[in-house]
């Protein structure tokens, strides 16, 4: 694969070269080797569900094979596929968020892992109906709220509890077309089910399963995820952060942390305080302990304590060409199974943690959260010890790195526009009024949610940075998560000199509230956050979610987690713009449900275009027919 998919990324081009002379592989050596690919896969028509086959049938309706052996039609297999890909996200994202509700099983005043946040443990246990909310001791409060939240997972009937937040039309909609989604489990489960070889062949139905599996994720699994992340370990508010490979400190033992849940990285934050360790890291020639993030943990730790963000989903190879990573810790998720060979390379230990995501070829170290600071102690003893082993003339840090603002919880938005705007109207303290006055004046125009990974199907970074210039330019306030929000950050974009590349009205408003023009609200669960932002802006109006002029946005996806993503977001009313286009082109009836049929079901759609600029101009034309509908 040629260069030019590196070029926009400014430490990229010399950290490959490093790289060949170091002789380690990267994904692009990988992505070369795979040659073109698989045009079956690419148009989802590709069956390997049961041992008759695998099956593909042609992508190009009439031309070739019309059905696998079982007599599954194109419609039939890419639906299959596209649910399995939801059965995938919305597991990985509701499993990260039960093993954070575990955590707050074991939580006791004397921690380490406590409540941080009392006020949201008393908030979610009165929206959950638990008597006495209010005055139960905290962590009786705390062990009964994670019980519930547990048979969240498994109930045998009823539907998700935090559905009851959304605004009551949206609510109706979700009721009529059968989408409310029950226990996570349960979703998942009989997904899996209807997607076995002899069970459901009907397109239509597979989507609607796939989407009641969708939104069981982002108001089920991830709001949970989120939540009770909170509660634990504090909500967010702003805060200074730095990011891109320039924050590796070339005089400090450096710690990767990648992956996703915030227990590990918590324990290890806090591993890195003990002064014992601190000392030992001095006696061997460090001037500290340096932690750095990467991928969704990357943005967990920076939301919370500023943590340095080292970079996305791509740069996790580069991270380690630096030479100068003493330990790269992970827990579950994106993380590339070709890192342990690459550490070897350098002195980098690589070190998983994670029954759920055992990675061969290094050492593992098991997290539980009954031992969870001891084992993060042991993982920051054996990297500080393993400073000396660096080698000087292996290391090159990139002198790239970027001041960015972080932590923009949906408490700490409001708080800002407390600040400066809800004070004048007392009554409105504590609401997003302001932010939808502005956007039904028209001083901006609206809202985007920029989401999601990297892909080599796309240059890396530089579909999310024009994206989001592109539409603050426009005066469309953005908010990001996951790696598009690293994207930002490393591109300027998460800082107030960046309201300079606003139009005129959204300019005005980040001078008047003090706000970048992208505000980074979390790690993907986090989308959660965006989903209630935005729900309490049309509970603010009195409008459905569907009627709001706010988009979605993938530029750079890659993940099953994106595919369950772009449902719920969907589901939630807002139409979704993805810049990968998913696997579904070979069958023309399912791509014009996504595309156009679904309308009619939950008022919003799937729009799929790579070039980021014609996605912008889509998203004006969608923007501004909102408007005019709402008559504003
Ligand atoms: Fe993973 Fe969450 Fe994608 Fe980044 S954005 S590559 S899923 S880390 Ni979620
Ligand atoms: Fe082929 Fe049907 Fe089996 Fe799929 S389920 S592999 S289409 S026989």
């Amino acid at each position: 694969m040629s260069n030019e998919y590196l070029k926009f990324d400014e430490t990229a081009e010399a950290l490959l070269a490093k790289a060949q002379r170091d002789g380690a592989e990267t994904m692009w050596d990988r992505r070369a080797a795979q040659k073109t690919q698989c045009g079956f896969g690419e148009a989802g028509v590709c069956c390997r569900i049961c041992a008759m086959g695998p099956c593909r049938v042609s992508p190009v309706p009439g031309k070739g094979a019309e059905r696998g052996i079982c007599g599954a039609n194109a419609d039939t297999i890419v639906a299959r596929n596209f649910a399995r890909m939801v059965a995938g996200g919305c597991s990985a994202h509701s499993d990260h968020a039960r093993d954070i509700v575990h955590a707050m099983h074991h939580a006791k005043p004397e921690g380490p892992f406590k409540i941080r946040d009392e006020k949201k443990l008393r908030v979610v246990a009165a929206e959950w109906g638990v008597e006495g909310a209010d005055t139960k001791e905290t962590y009786a409060l705390a062990h009964e709220l994670s019980n519930m939240a547990l048979e969240e997972f498994g109930k045998p009937f009823g539907t998700q509890r935090f559905l009851k937040r959304a605004q009551v039309d949206r609510q109706k909609v979700w009721a009529r077309e059968n989408v409310e989604p029950r226990a996570i489990d349960m979703e998942v489960t009989t997904l899996m089910h209807s997607t076995h070889i002899g069970c459901a062949s009907d397109y239509e139905s597979l989507f609607r399963r796939g989407m009641r599996t969708g939104l069981a994720d982002g108001w089920g699994g991830s709001m949970i995820g989120t939540e009770f992340s909170d509660i634990l370990y504090g909500t967010p508010s702003a805060k200074a952060s730095e990011s891109n490979l320039g924050v590796i400190d070339a005089e400090q033992v450096n710690i990767l942390i990648h992956g996703h849940d915030p227990n590990l990285a918590e324990m290890l934050v806090l591993a890195a305080q003990n002064p014992e360790i601190l000392e030992l890291a001095k006696s061997k020639g460090a001037k500290g302990i340096n932690l750095v993030g990467m991928c969704c943990t990357g943005n967990e730790m920076t939301m919370r304590h500023g943590v340095k963000i080292a970079g996305n989903f791509y740069q996790q190879e580069m991270c380690i060409i630096t030479g100068a990573i003493e330990a790269a810790v992970v827990d579950v998720q994106c993380i590339f199974p070709a890192l342990p060979a690459l550490a070897k390379t350098y002195h980098t230990r690589f070190i998983s943690t994670s029954p759920k995501a055992k990675i061969s070829g290094d050492l593992y170290i098991e997290f539980a959260e009954s031992t969870g600071l001891e084992n993060a102690t042991e993982i920051v003893k054996l990297a500080v010890e393993n400073f000396p082993n660096r080698d000087a003339s292996k290391v090159e840090i990139p002198d790239f790195k970027m001041p960015t603002v972080v932590g923009y919880s949906v408490e700490a938005v409001i708080d800002h526009l407390d600040k400066v705007v809800n004070s004048q109207l007392e009554d409105k303290l504590g609401t997003v009024k302001p932010l939808t006055d502005v956007i039904y004046a028209g001083v901006i125009r609206g809202a985007a949610g920029v989401v999601g990974c990297n892909n080599p199907k796309q240059v890396h970074d530089l579909a999310h940075i024009k994206v989001m210039e592109e539409l603050i330019k426009r005066d469309v306030i953005c908010v990001a998560t996951g790696c598009a929000a690293q994207a930002a950050a490393k591109a300027g974009l998460l800082t107030l000199e960046a309201k300079e590349k606003c139009g005129r009205g959204l300019l005005e408003v980040c001078e008047r509230v003090n706000i970048p023009p992208v505000l980074h609200m979390g790690s993907c669960v986090d989308i959660s956050r965006i989903l209630q932002i935005v729900n309490l802006c049309a509970i603010e109006r009195d409008v459905d979610i569907c009627d709001l002029p706010v988009v979605g946005i993938a530029p750079e996806w890659m993940s099953e987690k994106a595919v369950s993503i772009a449902n719920y977001v969907v589901g939630t009313g807002i139409n979704t713009y993805l810049g990968v286009i998913p696997q579904v082109l070979g069958s023309p009836n399912f791509t014009k449900l996504l595309t156009e049929d679904v309308m009619d079901m939950l008022g919003a759609k799937f729009v799929f275009e790579k070039d980021p600029i014609a996605m912008v101009d889509k998203i004006m034309v969608d923007i501004e027919e909102k408007r005019t509908a709402l008559g504003i």
